[in-house]
């Protein structure tokens, strides 16, 4: 048998999330690339909130895709930066998320409104099921770095978070810790 592919290394530097090589740089801003997703955003200042840096494999059910995410420090109102968030459009496929550095949460959903968080920083390797969409947020003063491996043919689905959003969001509480709270504007589907 001949396997498909080589092997290959990937550098990672584990506090920045910088790859060498970096092969698939996607930066997303707050006005061209999230619009909507956070309840106060008119008016805010645009800016970068993360960037993904992905390992391409081919978009198989053999392979295991990676990235690492940055998401920059800070809130838009009163919810801390995030990412877009969704479900795998081959929505059983399965992921990790192994977090690097920085602090931050993994928020997970279900289609009928269930709904999880865990913690992301360094050490903390999540396990998100098939079926559950993920968001993941930065709720410290430092970029949140994590690693992601999943199913190459996973895919996205981001339209259900767009216009469903999560059950829950992440805000700072008047103490200036993050607190978890109901999503006012969460539609379930
Ligand atoms: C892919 C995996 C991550 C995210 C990344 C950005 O399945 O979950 O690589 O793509 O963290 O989040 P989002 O929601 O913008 O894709
Ligand atoms: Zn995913």
């Amino acid at each position: 048998m001949t396997p498909n592919q080589d092997p290959f290394t990937t550098w990672v530097d584990l506090r920045t999330g910088t790859l060498d090589p970096e092969r698939d740089l996607q930066d997303k801003h707050l006005a061209a690339d999230m619009p909507g997703y956070y309840l106060e955003q008119d008016g805010a200042e645009d800016r970068l909130v993360y960037r993904v840096s992905a390992v391409p494999v081919p978009a198989t059910n053999d392979e295991l895709a990676s990235s690492t995410t940055i998401i920059e420090p800070g809130t838009v109102g009163r919810e801390y930066h995030m990412t877009k968030g969704h479900f795998h459009a081959n929505w059983e496929r399965s992921e990790i998320y192994l977090g690097l550095s920085g602090e931050g949460l993994l928020l997970m959903a279900t289609d009928d409104g269930q709904h999880r968080t865990a913690p992301l920083r360094e050490g903390a390797a999540n396990y998100i099921p098939g079926g559950w969409a993920h968001r993941s947020v930065n709720t410290g003063d430092e970029p949140l770095v994590f690693l992601a491996v999943y199913i190459g043919d996973a895919g996205y689905d981001y339209a259900t978070i767009a216009e469903e959003g999560f059950p829950v969001i992440v805000v700072r509480g008047d103490d200036g810790r993050p607190e978890v709270v109901d999503n006012p504007r969460y539609r379930r589907g």
